[in-house]
């Protein structure tokens, strides 16, 4: 039975009960652990019919120019806008994250709307002298092809959106394929752009049907999407172990991929660094989202002159955290995503302790609250470790925040570094030369390296992603548009001859 509140939720997202019921797919919410949804999955071979309307659509949609697709784009902005409250509620509602960060969510699909909507007359390439007399050379960005887009439940809609946005300017076609928790999001997503295709239609400018398509479904389906010849470019958002299989199966093909995988993201916090914006931005780092952000703080790298002052704030802060439904507007800290979630945190937490002499300071257990039983509640947890060992070294998709001690700035460089991911990163410092070295190329081996932020939180006018474990990719801002895109150098000859490159005679 699906629970009533959630039904309201799901209509005023243009849903319908029928497109949310009688499926194969059941939808929990975390909140509650209630029934949401049951959506109906797609199997393997239903991948064909996707992938075939996506390349009809990409036939005629690659022809339209770029800023008129920007106008498609700009609508879907628009239509974002309109639904940024409903949305957001029903990104809370079937995520977990709270009411501001499921808003702050679609916010992030506005702004990289607006951004591409700018970038449709800015898909630049270079003009480059030819060495040959009355020949001209440059480098054209052309549609690359229909572009799959494998999103995860922390990100439910605002990961889509960094991909469409640019794809559906630069000429492409999508198929998303969301995370198995979070399908009602995704097609509250195609009822928006539905909204704005039919606007777009309106205004006299014609446009290929299932331009953006979801499609939804399990592991089988990823997989036939992935390797599917007609899909050059496969864009994944998950873990570092799903990024590995999606990679592979990739470049099999010789497919591009674009990967955006596990962080374990961390803050030096230096002697001089002021230690109360220090605790504000290591408490939205850690916790907000309940951990479950790729970027959030997952490692602390305290000087030794500082970690008796700030340990105990920020055990205070944490004590002072509203855990509670992301549906009441006062909570900070909602549900883990699922039980496996919550035992996950669990044995980390044991490792951490009975295995890498860790003492936690503070949270790790379940929060039981009354009404919300089968939500998974827990306090945010603070470890002090003897060393960065062990679990530490590992994403666990919670609240748990390791701490470590430094005294020397490169060694805390070298604790930084010391990890297979690289996603983002940050200092708390007031001494500029730290900061410069920390940002430096030898400092943060990370795609992010702030200084007086935290990791967590970009905006999405930068290109987001990172190194290591964490894939390579860039997504979203700067230059990202261009991995969206064929780059193709051509070459006239105005000349009336035909002299050859490097000066090669060929008499014939
Ligand atoms: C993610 O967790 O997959 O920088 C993306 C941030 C957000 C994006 C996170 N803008 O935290």
């Amino acid at each position: 039975m699906i629970h009533p509140a959630h039904r309201t939720i799901s209509a005023a997202t243009g849903l319908s009960d029928a497109e949310i019921s009688g499926g194969d797919l059941t939808v929990f919410s975390p909140v509650d652990g209630a029934m949401i949804g049951a959506v109906r999955s797609a199997d393997a071979s239903g991948v064909e019919t996707f992938v075939g309307r996506a390349r009809r659509a990409f036939a005629v949609w690659r022809a339209v120019p770029a800023p008129i697709r920007g106008e498609l784009v700009r609508l879907l902005g628009e239509e974002l806008r309109a639904a940024k409250d409903d949305l957001g509620r029903l990104v809370s509602l079937e995520s977990g994250k709270i009411l501001a960060e499921g808003r702050g969510e679609v916010q992030e699909m506005i702004d990289i709307c607006d951004f591409a909507v700018g970038l449709s007359r800015q898909l630049y390439g270079l003009t480059m002298a030819s060495e040959r007399p009355g020949h001209h050379m440059r480098e054209v960005w052309h549609p690359i092809g229909p572009v799959a887009v494998i999103t995860a439940f922390n990100f439910p809609v605002a990961v889509w959106a960094w991909n469409a946005a640019l794809a559906l300017v630069c000429g492409d076609s999508v198929v998303w394929k969301p995370s198995e928790k979070t399908p009602l999001t995704a097609l509250a997503c195609q009822k928006i752009f539905d909204r704005a295709m039919a606007r777009f239609r309106a205004g006299g400018h014609d446009a290929p049907d299932h331009l953006s398509q979801v499609l939804i479904g399990g592991r089988e389906v990823g997989a036939a999407l992935v390797d599917h010849p007609d899909v050059p470019l496969v864009s994944a958002t998950g873990s570092t172990a799903m990024g590995r299989a999606v990679a592979r199966r990739v470049a099999d093909r010789l497919g591009r991929s674009l990967l955006e995988l596990g962080g374990n993201n961390a803050m030096i916090v230096a002697p001089s660094a002021d230690l109360s914006l220090a605790v504000r931005a290591i408490v939205f780092g850690a916790v907000g989202t309940a951990g479950q952000r790729c970027t959030t703080l997952r490692r602390l790298i305290v000087h030794e002159s500082v970690r008796a002052q700030l340990l105990p704030a920020l055990v205070s802060a944490y004590e002072s955290l509203k855990i509670g439904s992301p549906l009441s507007p006062e909570t900070l800290v909602g549900p883990l995503i699922d039980k496996a979630a919550f035992e996950a945190m669990q044995d980390a937490l044991m490792q951490a302790r009975d295995l890498c002499g860790g003492t936690i300071l503070c949270g790790g257990d379940r929060v039981d609250l009354p009404g919300l039983e089968g939500g998974y509640y827990v306090r945010p947890a603070i470890v002090d470790m003897p060393a960065q060992t062990g679990v530490m070294l590992h994403e666990t998709f919670a609240p748990i925040l390791y701490v470590v001690g430094y005294t020397d700035f490169d060694a805390a460089l070298a604790i930084q570094n010391g990890v297979t991911q690289g996603l983002s990163s940050c200092i708390f410092t007031n001494d500029l030369a730290e900061a410069e070295a920390f940002a430096s190329a030898r400092g943060s081996d990370c795609g992010i390296a702030n200084v007086n932020i935290g990791p967590s939180g970009a905006e999405i006018g930068g290109a987001f992603g990172g190194e290591k474990d964490t894939g390579g990719g860039r997504e979203s801002g700067s230059d990202s548009w261009k991995a969206y895109m064929r780059r193709q150098t051509q070459t006239v000859n105005f000349s009336g001859a035909l002299p050859l490159a490097q000066g090669v005679e060929f008499g014939i």
